[in-house]
């Protein structure tokens, strides 16, 4: 399933706990090392060639509320892709110079549930994270969770996160309490502020560290949020690099997400181009990020990874992005709320210009990263649901989807969908849609209807839009899926048919706590 040339692999493994032996070469332009798990490099011994691959520096580039179809080559078949998507060199760069994973998958369909998978490489209803948390929130991710931060700064990485957080407001759950160095960006959504929600939340602040730097007020300072961040990230990284200390950069941008603002230098033609403005800005900033690793002569020994959170907030209209054919957006578990955009850069591993159609998800970064620098297995008493995705990484043969089946869960605990191969099952819920009407224009919002969808079963291979329902046809399969889906309610439960589930954690609740504010 990986369109590419034909890789020579041998030693790959699929699916096992990390830690496992990992040896391979390709058998074209290169050949690779043996990335065993190996001790963590001290700060001061890194080597500045790649001969060291098992502490790679690692880039994350998460865009918010970004579409499936808002990157150059991320389209269904026969859907025209946006104009913007021709005008976006970096993303091209990125493509060619690493590989597009066409069926990579976020977790769920909503900010920061989304990040806490990403981050700790669990189910975000594992651990007790669901919605987007508001500012009023006294809840967030629980002290005891291993954070993919705090797993590489144990290995001798620097840490920083110049962006959008999203797992608690609150200061026991800054970042710097949760594994990061540095923190210099926003601690929630970006229309969390009073413009929006209404004068009994604080204004929009913009932190450094466990300080506010400053307020985001208006909608300039919106704008110019994406150079800021990408300013430290860049000085973050050429600083890291120029001590020789392995490095976590994570960039969650608070854009594509409404209300959509671009920067000086970006100003669009016209209200209708902001949309369009704010990818190329975005683009932009990728474009910072990959010449700094160049200037700093680190690029070759760096894993970036660039993809968004959930799909796109359709209701928005002209300040919405595209699903590129997928069906529905953000807010739902069809392929345009969770399917994301994922492009993958690591030089000598990721083969260079491939397209891979093999399923993984955001829960599978952090089991792969510690198989990388060969941490230590999870605590005993926190599994985690990721697993080690270097054989899809690589586009080695045969290699397998991460997961026997990918969940989809939403709200505080629905399991509304389940992927198995080709096949997706889709279970009876309301979902919300626009029902084929437009989106709002200039920032206006059109009001989703909710609306009872099926069981109903889909052949993702011959109906990436999720139009035909095949359950009749492929009883079997069905049956399959039914035993999955029996496996995740008894695990993680699923509230729509009133299952608790064995294996869910507690979320982390302020000293002042008095409840969760999360919503979808
Ligand atoms: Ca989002």
């Amino acid at each position: 399933m990986c369109h590419f040339l034909a890789i020579a692999v041998a030693g790959l493994s699929c699916g096992l706990p990390f830690g496992f032996p990992f040896g391979f070469s390709f058998g074209f332009t290169r050949s690779l090392p043996a990335a065993g798990p190996a001790a963590p490099q001290a700060r001061d011994a890194r080597p500045s060639t790649p001969s060291m691959p098992s502490t790679p520096n690692l880039v994350v580039i998460y865009c918010d509320d970004m579409g499936w179809g808002d990157a150059p080559g991320f389209a269904v078949a026969g859907f025209e892709p946006p104009a913007y998507t021709r005008e976006m060199p970096n993303l091209a760069r990125l493509a060619r110079e690493g590989a597009a994973f066409r069926h990579y998958y976020s977790a769920q369909p909503v900010c920061s549930a989304s990040r806490a998978a990403l981050l700790t490489g669990c189910y975000p209803n594992r651990i007790g994270i669901h919605g987007a948390l508001f500012p009023d929130a006294k809840t967030g991710i629980a002290a005891e969770e291993r954070t993919l931060a705090e797993l590489l700064r144990a290995s001798g990485y620097a840490t920083g996160i110049f962006g959008k957080w999203h797992l608690g407001a609150q200061e026991e759950f800054n970042p710097t309490r949760h594994g990061f160095d540095e923190f210099y960006g926003i601690p929630y959504s970006n229309d969390m502020w009073p413009a929006r929600i209404g004068r009994q939340h604080p204004e929009l602040p913009l932190y450094d560290g466990l300080r506010v730097a400053e307020l985001v007020r208006t909608m300039e300072d919106q704008g110019a949020l994406t150079a800021k961040l990408t300013r430290r990230a860049t000085a973050f990284i050429r600083a890291r690099a120029a001590e020789r200390r392995p490095f976590f950069a994570y960039i969650p941008h608070p854009q594509p997400h409404a209300p959509i603002a671009a920067g000086a230098g970006f100003t669009p033609a016209s209200r209708e181009a902001l949309y369009a403005s704010v990818m190329r800005e975005i683009d932009w900033s990728v474009g910072e990020i990959l010449a700094a690793l160049d200037d700093a002569g680190v690029a070759r020994e760096t894993i970036v990874l660039f993809t968004s959170d959930n799909g796109p907030w359709l209701s928005f209209g002209s300040d919405a992005g595209s699903s590129g054919g997928l069906r529905e957006g953000k807010g739902t578990t069809f392929e345009g709320g969770v399917r994301e955009p994922c492009l993958l850069r690591w030089p000598g591993v990721v083969p260079a210009g491939a397209v891979s159609d093999v399923p993984w998800m955001s829960i599978d970064l952090l089991a792969t990263v510690a198989a990388v620098v060969g941490a230590p297995p999870p605590a005993a008493d926190r599994p985690i649901d990721g697993r080690d995705a270097r054989a899809v990484w690589s586009c080695a043969p045969g290699a397998k989807p991460t997961q026997d089946a990918f969940y989809f869960y939403y709200h505080a605990n629905h399991l509304e969908g389940v992927r198995m191969g080709r096949w997706k099952l889709s279970l009876p819920r309301k979902s919300r849609t626009l029902d084929g009407r437009p989106g709002g224009t200039g920032g206006g919002e059109a009001a989703y209807i909710e609306r009872a969808v099926p069981l109903a079963l889909f052949d993702l291979e011959r109906d990436p839009a999720e139009s035909q329902d095949v359950k009749d046809a492929h009883p079997e399969v069905l049956a399959e899926l039914m035993r999955h889906v029996e496996r995740a309610r008894a695990d993680l439960g699923d509230a729509l048919v009133g299952r608790e589930g064995a294996g869910r954690r507690a979320c982390g609740r302020s000293g002042s706590g008095h409840g969760a504010a999360a919503r979808e």
